[in-house]
């Protein structure tokens, strides 16, 4: 099967029109504290699962951790130079919750919030319009040793770790993520165990993400008493989950992991409830009694923004009784409840996560949340592809990223001329960074990071992008 998101061969660009978005949207690139950050141990931030987990002989491919990732933390002035040479109208960046709080609780570190102070600063004064992110997955670690997110106290932290936030930088930031990815929190970190804190229980990774989902609600809460008109969010990691045929098993297998994978984050933030199919999935898993009274309420807090991460599509058919389960999604699972289901793939080109690559998906998906659960505005907050580069005389040509983003940016007018309220979109990422589990092996980035010499090299990509920025939209080609 071809795939339309993906250029000729020859590396090429087909010949397309080009396209204007809408006046003011909002472009920009992202990023993580952990991924990209460094200074693990500097001006008393404290340690994270993440630390702990990439210490752990075994967990990361070659052992690679965040000690020093970019070293953002140390060059956050030419980092931010590189920001405003790409033009970038915002920069999503997410607080380093240890280093504002080293031990999870009590009060704030404020050497920790002066860096953020200083990046938020900053960029205001480049033009650049900050998008804070509270959790990217950085979890203190004694939070974690009490529990961690199967833990229902973890939530009410989150709250005042938000509050602390708001606090110093709510009258300069307008735009609030809770939490990034809970999917990946909950069911990597708690579920497969490939995520820290590495722990592999499906009961505990359903508790995960009912107790992210709460810490949201109440940080909506908290963020909205100190800063009644910032823009509040959420961002989710959604995927089209096609069945590989037409079989009532195929089907029946794309409803249970379009269950976990999408709609056990989409309905209760926007809907207030699970969806009853996928309680009965995990009948066998939870009874769901860590659900209390008034926590859908709060879950379903109302929002002023949605914000989508888009990568690929999942394919998906019947389990095969005896079939051998495949590596990293299956290492324990992380489908409670639907361990056996195939994960299929298409034979279609993947980037080097071993992804497909599918910009329809993209309008599917945006299409979806909006016709199916929200009238709000809608962002992609990442999307983006690891290749392979090479530095060759000082230049990196990453065509294949360049032609994904092509393709998905074309995805994106598409879905606003569908109807969709897309306000914005955030490349992922803005440099090569700690890609988690696989450390500094995958590389994501718009610009280069040499991570001996720390030297940064613009790709072909980024001055790309620059110039979409810059004519608000693409160019013939
Ligand atoms: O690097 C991650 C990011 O932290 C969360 N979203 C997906 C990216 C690529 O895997």
């Amino acid at each position: 099967m071809s795939n339309p998101a993906r250029p000729p061969a020859s590396g090429a660009l087909a010949e397309r029109p080009p396209l204007t978005f809408p006046p003011g949207f909002l472009w920009g690139a992202a990023t993580a504290a952990y991924q990209i950050e460094g200074a693990a141990t500097e001006d008393g931030r404290g340690p994270s699962i993440w630390d702990t987990f990439s210490h752990t002989p075994g967990r990361t491919v070659n052992g690679h951790t965040g000690d020093v990732a970019c070293d953002h933390y140390h060059r956050l002035d030419s980092d931010l130079a590189l920001m405003a040479e790409l033009g970038l109208k915002s920069y999503r960046f997410s607080v380093s919750w240890p280093r504002v709080q080293p031990g999870g609780s009590g009060p704030a570190n404020e050497a920790g919030l002066d860096f953020y102070r200083r990046l938020v600063d900053n960029l205001l004064a480049n033009g650049i319009e900050p998008w804070l992110t509270l959790y990217h997955w950085d979890l203190p670690q004694p939070l974690e040793d009490a529990g961690g997110w199967p833990a229902r106290d973890t939530a009410a932290r989150f709250a005042d770790y938000a509050t602390l936030v708001a606090d110093a930088l709510g009258d300069r930031v307008r735009y609030w993520t809770t939490l990034n990815e809970p999917w990946c929190s909950a069911f990597l970190g708690y579920g497969s165990g490939v995520h820290a804190p590495g722990r592999s229980d499906g009961a505990d990774a359903v508790r995960a993400g009912h107790h992210l989902m709460l810490g949201h609600g109440l940080a909506v809460q908290a963020l909205r008493a100190v800063r009644p008109t910032a823009e509040l969010g959420v961002t989710v990691n959604l995927y089209p989950v096609d069945p590989a045929s037409d079989a009532p098993g195929d089907v029946d297998a794309a409803r249970r992991i379009d269950g976990l994978a999408n709609r056990f984050f989409l309905d209760p933030l926007l809907r207030g409830s699970y969806p009853a199919d996928l309680m009965a999935d995990l009948a066998g898993t939870t009874d769901f009694g860590h659900v209390r009274e008034g926590d859908l309420a709060t879950i379903s807090t109302p929002l002023d923004v949605v914000g989508v991460n888009y990568y690929s599509r999942h394919v998906v058919a019947a389990p095969v009784p005896g079939a051998e389960p495949e590596p990293y999604w299956r290492a324990p699972s992380c489908w409670p409840g639907s361990e056996d289901v195939r994960f299929v793939t298409r034979g279609v080109p993947v980037t080097d996560m071993n992804w497909e690559i599918d910009a329809p998906g993209l309008v599917e998906t945006l299409r979806r949340v909006h016709e199916e659960y929200t009238d709000l505005p809608l962002y992609v907050t990442e999307n983006g592809s690891a290749f392979v580069d090479e530095v060759v005389d000082g230049r990196v040509d990453d065509a294949d990223r360049l032609a994904y983003f092509d393709a998905h940016l074309r995805a994106a007018h598409e879905a606003i001329e569908a109807g969709v309220p897309l306000r914005g979109y955030f490349a992922w990422s803005l440099l090569d960074n700690f890609e988690w589990a696989w450390g500094y092996t995958k590389r994501f980035g718009m610009v280069h990071v040499d991570y001996d010499t720390q030297v940064r090299i613009p790709k072909s990509s980024a001055s790309w992008y620059a110039e979409v920025i810059r004519r608000n939209g693409l160019a013939a080609q």
